[in-house]
């Protein structure tokens, strides 16, 4: 685990002549709060200690470890004070009111850096900001066989006060491997690309009508069908098949607990999606009983909207629902988990003689009540586990359920509404933030599903609604950017349509408001992407 921390850690840097006095200003992305340039250099030597404060320990590691990708040596941690210079790591409680718990305080002065926070997550995100201001990394290696490039024995790290917190609590992105399957050694190379870039959350959208990707023990015949389809959509051609059996694909339990702990490390959370009563054909193709007509069905071979959906009528479906759920819960320890909601033509449940009955049962006037009234069912099954409910705006169709958080993608006024009411949003519309739409127009941009997203039209985003009255602007939980993937086949397209976007969305989602304009964060931004190359991301180039 280490080894791959330090493979993300080890970057380039775009300071100028470092050793000057107080030079230009880094270029730290996301931006932090309050930034103060000083006069003169912290030499960074094999020498150095790393000084661990009580608890701070674990975070000083994974600092040694990206240190020694630069530097060749892995520096040494420990508890005592050091005679030397030093980098001392300490967790101060009494910084959390100040800073949350995800700020820090960065101090780089000649003979001492040191890094205080809250929590070990500030200190993560206190060692991400270091590891930002390395020099740039420039000409062969003089460090061991097989370092990076410019590896040095000394490297000099510009002299600043930092201090940072992140504007919004949940800074995310989703992937979506129900489309496209992407191994978690891809999954767990994304987490580290986020985690240097201060975002915190990963949703998987593990089920959609075109696949079930996670094994579930008791339920063996979701994978075992629904993992597989028997064509795609063609690439080029999304009308026709390309005739190739797509499949077994799904991730096992084992590995679901390693890329948990592998994000968790790196202070990112994996949010588990799992889609219901609609884009769920994938799991009625194994268990056709429980939709309203009784199937046959196949697992979906295009893309777009499925009409046959789950059956709340029927008993049965609930059963299922709450062992997949409990599944999911042994596996992800995530506080929210997503149920989709989305995209549920309520058509089949017109039809329905048993759908009909529970209304009638229940006294639901609409289908759209009864939506409601199956995620209040779902919704008080994970709250008994202490677990609450995100879901996609549909969700606010038939009335909220009582506790549920909202993620808004058909605009914003969806997240809106839920946030005057009370509800806790993350904000993640088309127009802004699906990273699966086209970022440029010329001829060299790769298939996608249409729209286009470039990156000024990310970094313009605003997540608090203008409407929003001051005391709801809480609810707003933050932003995510949406990598749908329909026309991503793997962890490198994944990559390019993600990157630098999420970089916009990572400014966003951390550095306070008002942002600067965007001249100046391309500037930052073309400086940060000298690293992302030495770390061999796939990002789309900027535009000249
Ligand atoms: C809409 S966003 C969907 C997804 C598609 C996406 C493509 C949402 C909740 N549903 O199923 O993949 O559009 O952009």
């Amino acid at each position: 685990m280490a080894d791959s921390l330090l493979v993300a850690m080890c970057g380039s840097f775009g300071l100028a002549a470092p050793g000057t006095e107080s030079g230009p200003e880094p270029s730290l992305l996301p931006r932090p709060v309050a930034l103060e340039r000083r006069a003169g250099v912290f030499q960074l030597e094999a020498r150095c200690i790393l000084q661990a404060g009580p608890g701070a320990e674990a975070e000083a590691r994974k600092l040694a470890a990206a240190m020694s990708k630069r530097l060749g040596v892995v520096l040494p941690v420990q508890a005592g004070d050091p005679a030397g210079a030093a980098i001392r790591l300490r967790l101060e409680k009494s910084l959390e009111t100040r800073l949350g718990a995800e700020g820090y305080q960065l101090a780089v002065r000649p003979g001492e850096i040191r890094i205080s926070a809250a929590g070990e997550a500030g200190l993560f995100y206190g060692g991400v900001t270091l590891w930002q201001l390395l020099p740039n990394p420039s000409g062969p290696p003089s460090g061991p066989p097989g370092a990076e490039p410019g590896t040095r024995q000394s490297l000099a790290i510009p002299c600043v006060e930092i201090e940072d917190y992140p504007r919004f609590p949940w800074r995310g992105l989703l992937l979506d491997p129900a489309r496209h399957f992407l191994p978690v050694d891809g999954l767990k190379r994304f987490v580290n690309l986020m985690a240097l870039h201060k975002l915190n959350t990963l949703q998987l959208h593990l089920t959609d009508d075109q696949g079930w990707r996670l094994e579930i023990p008791k339920h063996p015949r979701l994978t075992e069908i629904g993992s597989v389809r028997q064509e795609s959509p063609m690439r080029g051609n999304r009308d026709r098949g390309d005739g190739t059996v797509y499949g077994p694909f799904f991730y096992r339990a084992a590995e679901i607990r390693d890329l948990v702990a592998y994000a968790r490390d790196r202070h990112v959370t994996i949010l588990p999606e799992i889609e219901m009563p609609g884009h769920f054909l994938a799991a009625l193709t194994a268990y056709p009983h429980l939709s309203c007509r009784g199937g046959p069905f196949a697992v979906r071979t295009r893309w777009g909207v499925e009409p046959d959906i789950l059956c709340p009528g029927n008993e049965e479906s609930f059963a299922l629902v709450e062992d997949v759920l409990a599944g999911v819960m042994e596996l992800f320890p995530s506080r929210f988990i997503h149920i989709g909601g989305d995209e549920a033509p309520r058509d089949r449940w017109k039809a329905c003689p048993k759908c009909q009955a529970r209304m009638k049962e229940q006294g639901l006037k609409s289908e759209a009540e009864l939506q409601t009234w199956f995620n209040r069912r779902v919704e008080a099954f994970l709250t008994r586990h202490g677990r609450r409910l995100v879901g996609w705006d549909e969700i606010l169709e038939g009335g909220l359920t009582p506790g549920a958080a909202v993620m808004s993608w058909r605009g914003t006024s969806g997240g809106l509404a839920a946030a005057q009411a009370g509800h806790e949003v993350v904000m993640s519309p088309t127009t802004h933030c699906y990273f699966d739409y086209a970022q440029g127009k010329g001829p060299g941009e790769p298939e996608s599903i249409g729209g286009f997203v470039p990156l000024r039209k990310v970094f313009e985003f605003e997540p608090v609604p203008p409407g929003l009255p001051e005391p709801q602007r809480k609810f707003i939980l933050g932003l995510q950017g949406n990598v749908w993937g329909e026309y991503i086949h793997s962890e490198r397209e994944a990559e390019y349509f993600a990157y630098p976007r999420a970089a916009a969305l990572a400014e966003i989602g951390w550095s306070p408001a008002p942002r600067e304009d965007f001249t100046l964060f391309n500037k930052r931004l073309f400086e940060h992407l000298k690293r992302l190359k030495v770390l061999g991301v796939n990002y789309r180039p900027l535009d000249q």
